[in-house]
């Protein structure tokens, strides 16, 4: 057997080089290259390789730790989990800081590799500087945490286990049902230890990436059931987008006429502009989404998980006799909501669902009923975007703004806040990747972090990342990481002095926006919005924070401001802040959905009393779905 000594980082990088994946044919290689902060426990060790083997995988400094993994994410997100990063950190703090990341990564079912520096195999220096010291347990270290956040999980303790670990990470990472954050832990000294790695592990490999079909018999059952529904919808999630199902889709729902409601990662699944569009689903949806869901008697979701906004918090499917079908390649997900499972890839079963229903449509008019909501929330959008509010712009109209400045294949990028729902119900998405918003984990901060890495998976089309002030203020350092890197992001930085989405939610709960709004503290309180007065907002300057990391920055108070920003932002090709004031009072509204956020169920506050009556009568539409 060949071997070829190297130590275990140089052995890790040089395998990463060499992994792809292939599906339909078409091979990609499966890292794009490693993101990385140093320190001790990882300079020189995998700090090392990446230098020596500079060529064979790019490294890329990032400015925090957690913000990588999220261009990680973003950048897997946008290449159909195909492609990703790898992440390398120092022990404690640095791995620690990618928890978050790898949490978010594990709930939206994306692949990233997270390669955390971890305390001496050794055991020598002990406790090195940042080691976690538990009594009873001499095996712990804080890279534990990664457990429960990681699909797969693994402690390199010699050299030669990179081996396994190293192909395990791979089987996880390429497995459609399985994927999320894969945590190797690399202790500092073992990550620089040789050993004789035979050639064959450093080969190139390529991993397939199927499309399974769902057992024949069960979907026979699909069939009748779909024959015997009349008011059957679909509700389509991320899995569509990953497996590259949106002609699929477009096919089977004008073949049998059964509209479509997108979920926020489905989002982009038809072109709003379809017939059979109704838009956003559940607790953020459109009422031509809701009411189809109201009354459908067969719901088929296609790759989604089922998350509590997707079923307004399971209020959105009141029919007393309503049936799920569940295709989706992960099992777990199929299985929700007792749903008849298709386990298998969203393309090839749409493909199979279409061949067998052939001659299948739905009565008329329900097909014309589905249009003629879908053009009448399109002209409740086209309200929103032209609200003409004074003397700030509302966030309907900033988002109508950035939409109509935006060219077909364009990105937006948002992932917490009030703008998720409001660009979940008014963004018109014309592109199956011209929407992402990241709503797995919702996570502030992930917004310009993220951005980064979609603009990375695809250069040739405009970001526009939609960040809230309260987002930005979390996590604006990869700005930096943009300018050093050269991918020019559009930030469309939307102000309104806090946290504007639970200031509103707070009202909604009896509880007067307290602690949401940026403001002085006064006579020992953080303020409630019904005593607030001009002087009380803090000094904040955002716009200047984004003119020292860098950025071109714009201030836009009116919407022909933003317009006119937007135009002059196209035509640069460096990172762009264009930085908005909003009326924080002047929502997008609800449109007949629910979201179950427990009231305090007694209390000496009367506006508190009220919710709670509310929340308790619209807790009776909860379903189990059983
Ligand atoms: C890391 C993190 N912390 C807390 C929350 C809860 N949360 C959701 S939205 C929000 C406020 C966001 O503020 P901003 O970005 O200004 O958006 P706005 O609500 O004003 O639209 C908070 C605190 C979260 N989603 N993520
Ligand atoms: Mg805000």
């Amino acid at each position: 057997m060949d071997t070829v000594r190297l130590t275990t980082a140089q052995a890790l990088v040089r395998f990463m080089a060499n992994q792809y994946v292939e599906r339909d044919g078409v091979e990609h290689r499966f890292f794009a290259g490693c993101f990385g902060i140093f320190g001790h426990g990882n300079v020189a060790g995998v700090g090392q390789a990446l230098q020596q083997y500079g060529d064979e995988l790019i490294y890329y400094l990032a400015r925090n730790e957690q913000g990588m993994v999220h261009t990680a994410a973003g950048f897997t997100k946008t290449k159909n989990r195909l492609q990703t990063f790898a992440c390398t950190s120092s022990i404690g703090p640095g791995a620690t800081n990618m928890i978050t990341g790898a949490a978010l990564a594990t709930i939206n079912r994306l692949p990233v590799l997270l390669l955390p520096g971890d305390v001496f195999a050794s055991r020598g220096p002990d406790p090195v500087l940042q080691q976690l010291e538990i009594p009873h347990d001499g095996a712990l270290s804080v890279n534990d945490c990664f457990r429960p956040v990681s699909k797969y999980w693994d402690r390199v303790d010699r050299p030669e286990q990179i081996i396994p670990a190293a192909l395990s990470a791979m089987r996880v990472l390429t497995n459609q049902a399985e994927t999320g954050a894969v945590t190797l832990a690399l202790p500092q000294d073992v990550q620089t230890e040789a050993y004789d790695f035979p050639e064959e592990f450093l080969k190139r490999r390529v991993w397939r990436i199927g499309r399974p079909l769902p057992d024949s018999e069960i979907l026979g059952r699909a069939i009748e059931l779909i024959r015997g529904s009349r008011r059957p919808m679909i509700v389509a999630g991320g899995g569509v987008i990953y497996s590259e199902a949106t002609d699929s889709l477009q096919w089977f729902v004008e073949q049998t006429g059964i509209p479509v409601g997108e979920t926020q990662a489905g989002k982009g699944s038809l072109p709003y502009d379809h017939p059979l569009a109704l838009g956003a689903v559940g607790t953020t949806g459109t009422f031509a989404a809701n009411r189809a869901a109201r009354e459908a008697d067969l719901v088929i979701g296609v790759g989604t998980r089922w998350t509590d906004f997707t079923t307004a918090s399971k209020t959105a499917f009141q029919n007393p006799g309503v049936r799920f079908v569940n295709v989706n390649v992960a099992d777990f997900d199929a299985h929700k909501h007792a749903g008849l499972s298709l386990v298998g890839d969203a393309r090839t079963t749409l493909e199979a669902l279409a061949e067998t229903l052939s001659g299948y449509e739905v009565e008329t008019e329900y097909r014309e009923q589905s249009a003629r909501v879908s053009r009448e929330w399109d002209a409740e959008v086209e309200r929103l975007y032209a609200l003409g509010h004074e003397p700030l712009p509302s966030q309907g109209e900033v988002i109508g703004a950035v939409n109509s400045a935006s060219e077909a294949r364009d990105v937006v990028v948002c992932a917490a806040g009030s703008m998720p729902g409001d660009l979940h119900k008014l963004w018109r998405t014309r592109d199956p990747k011209g929407y992402h918003v990241e709503y797995g984990y919702s996570c502030m901060g992930y917004e310009i972090a993220g951005g980064l890495g979609v603009k990375m998976a695809a250069p040739e089309r405009e970001v526009y990342v939609m960040v809230g002030d309260g987002s930005y203020l979390m996590m604006n350092a990869e700005i930096i990481t943009s300018i050093q890197e050269g991918y020019k992001l559009t930030i469309v930085l939307v102000d309104n002095s806090g946290f504007s989405s639970i200031g509103a939610l707070s009202r909604s709960v009896g509880s007067d926006g307290f602690g949401t709004h940026y403001r002085y503290r006064k006579n020992g309180s953080i303020g409630l919005d019904s005593e607030r007065a001009p002087g009380d907002v803090l000094p904040v300057d955002l716009a200047k924070n984004a003119e020292s990391l860098g950025a071109r920055v714009m201030g836009a108070q009116t919407s022909a401001e933003l317009k006119e920003a937007l135009e002059e932002a196209k035509s640069l090709d460096q990172t762009v802040v264009i930085h908005v004031p909003v009326d924080r009072y002047e929502g997008v509204p609800d449109y007949e959905s629910f979201w179950d956020v427990p009231v305090a169920e007694v209390s000496e506050v009367d506006a508190v009393i009220a919710a709670r009556e509310e929340y308790a009568a619209n807790r009776r539409a909860e379903r189990r779905y059983l």
